[in-house]
């Protein structure tokens, strides 16, 4: 990696440095301009939570396409981005010599001087304009949701779905999409088989869902291929060679190539059955792995296959579905997709697990990235901040619904609806309103 000086600020003591990661997970904050942001915890988290080939420097800043610097009482903010993020998303630095925090990058970025009355206000004018031109078209609307992970996780089973639509039935809530999430699928890379496990075909589980009158939501890792997976086995040429997306699922992860027109097809064919099964919300995880560098059949970039596998996602379910983005690279799904995780999974616990990093699921750095991206909300597309989870188990449980009622686009519910405690539901109720398309950030 080669590094090129692009500016310098002086007088560093009163600086505030903002540092954008690069995908849903990737700590993202704004920090004084003498400390070292957060690194991740190990190597596998490096992967699973920041820019797996671009390590940060031992001290200092590394933003993903987007750094900016403003003194902290305000005044003038500078801030480096991408020039063209569908194409290249260079890695900018900031550290301090001599009292100066000094910029470099490396690839091409644009300058942006804004006088704003604080960094976040500068961001909002920013993307404004970076928004119209990289994402086009307003932003729209997405009905409240319910989500099974955070109460589920991988044991959900089709009876917990059928219950949790009655119960939002029961209780008034106006939920406009019952989202399946991770949990029910047989094969890392096939996502269209449940698990006798699971105990009801996904058809049948959307027609449930439809009947009562909501929207079919389901999640899927589409651009993941699990080393133990059957499509693995059958077609090891639709791999993209040696690219290594972590491990998940007691298993090594490997990448869809989908320049491979037959892996294209197979990914086409698969959000065609599901849309065909009455799914139109597609919660896309995992999806920094179609943006890893390897061999690919042909000769593309990896950001131009990752977009690439956007569109014939898009191609397969058309304009009216909506996508979500999760674990994605933000700035080159740009343009591609509906709505967008903008931090690390939330958890009942607020510290990081033991071996965790600020990217690992956590109250605390769920809350932390999820503040720093609300300007994007409006501008590049819907914010989602993540679920609520309001039940009593959750640590700080005012505090997370506090951050998703003013900085969150989206708004989900992840608790078993029949067991919320009084406060619980009340908050649930508060909260689960259509998404606005308006900023959340004044500019
Ligand atoms: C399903 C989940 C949920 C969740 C997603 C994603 O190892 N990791 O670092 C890691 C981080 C997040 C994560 C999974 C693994 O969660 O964000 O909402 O859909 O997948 O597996």
């Amino acid at each position: 990696m080669n590094f090129t000086d692009v500016g310098e600020v002086a007088g560093a003591a009163e600086l505030l440095v903002y540092e954008h990661g690069w995908q849903s997970w990737s700590p993202t904050g704004t920090y004084p301009a003498h400390v070292t942001s957060p690194r991740p915890a190990s190597r596998e988290r490096q992967v699973l939570g920041f820019r797996p080939e671009k390590p940060l420097p031992r001290s200092g800043f590394q933003g993903e396409g987007l750094l900016a610097v403003a003194p902290r009482g305000g005044g003038a903010s500078q801030i480096w981005s991408a020039t063209d993020p569908a194409v290249e998303v260079a890695s900018i630095r900031a550290r301090l010599v001599d009292g100066r925090l000094v910029v470099s990058a490396d690839g091409p970025v644009s300058e942006t001087a804004v006088t704003a009355p604080d960094l976040e206000t500068a961001l909002a004018g920013w993307a404004g304009g970076y928004g119209h031109l990289h994402a086009g078209s307003g932003v729209g609307s997405i009905p409240p949701v319910w989500c099974s992970w955070y109460q589920y996780f991988a044991g959900v089973t089709a009876p917990d779905i059928r219950e949790n639509l009655g119960a939002a039935g029961q209780l008034g809530l106006p939920i406009g999409v019952i989202q399946l999430d991770d949990g029910f699928s047989d094969d890392v890379g096939n996502w269209v088989r449940t698990t006798a496990r699971f105990g009801s075909p996904l058809a049948a589980v959307a027609a449930e869902v439809r009947a009562a009158g909501r929207r079919a939501g389901i999640w899927t890792a589409p651009l993941l291929v699990g080393e133990r997976s059957r499509v693995a086995a059958e077609h090891p040429e639709w791999l993209v060679g040696g690219a290594d997306a972590g491990w998940n699922w007691g298993q090594r992860l490997r990448v869809l190539d989908v320049t491979h027109p037959d892996a294209a097809a197979h990914l086409q064919g698969v959000f065609r059955r599901l849309l065909s099964w009455g799914f139109d919300y597609f919660k896309l995880d995992f999806l920094y792995a179609g943006a890893l560098p390897g061999r690919r059949r042909q000769d593309a970039s990896p950001l131009a296959a990752y977009r690439e596998a956007l569109r014939l996602i898009r191609g397969a379910v058309g304009p009216r579905a909506t996508l979500l983005g999760c674990g994605a690279p933000l700035l080159p799904s740009l343009g591609l997709v509906d709505a967008m995780r903008v931090g690390p999974d939330v958890a009942t616990h607020y510290e990081p697990a033991p071996g965790g990093d600020l990217s690992a699921p956590s109250g605390r750095g769920a809350a932390l990235t999820v503040r720093a991206r609300a300007f994007q909300h409006g501008r590049f597309w819907i914010n989602d901040p993540d679920c609520l989870i309001a039940r009593p188990g959750m640590e700080r449980r005012e505090e997370w619904a506090e951050t998703v009622e003013r900085w969150g686009g989206l708004r989900a519910s992840g608790d078993r609806l029949a067991t919320l405690d009084g406060w619980g539901l009340e908050t649930t109720r508060r909260l689960l309103v259509p998404s606005t398309p308006r900023p959340l950030v004044d500019a």
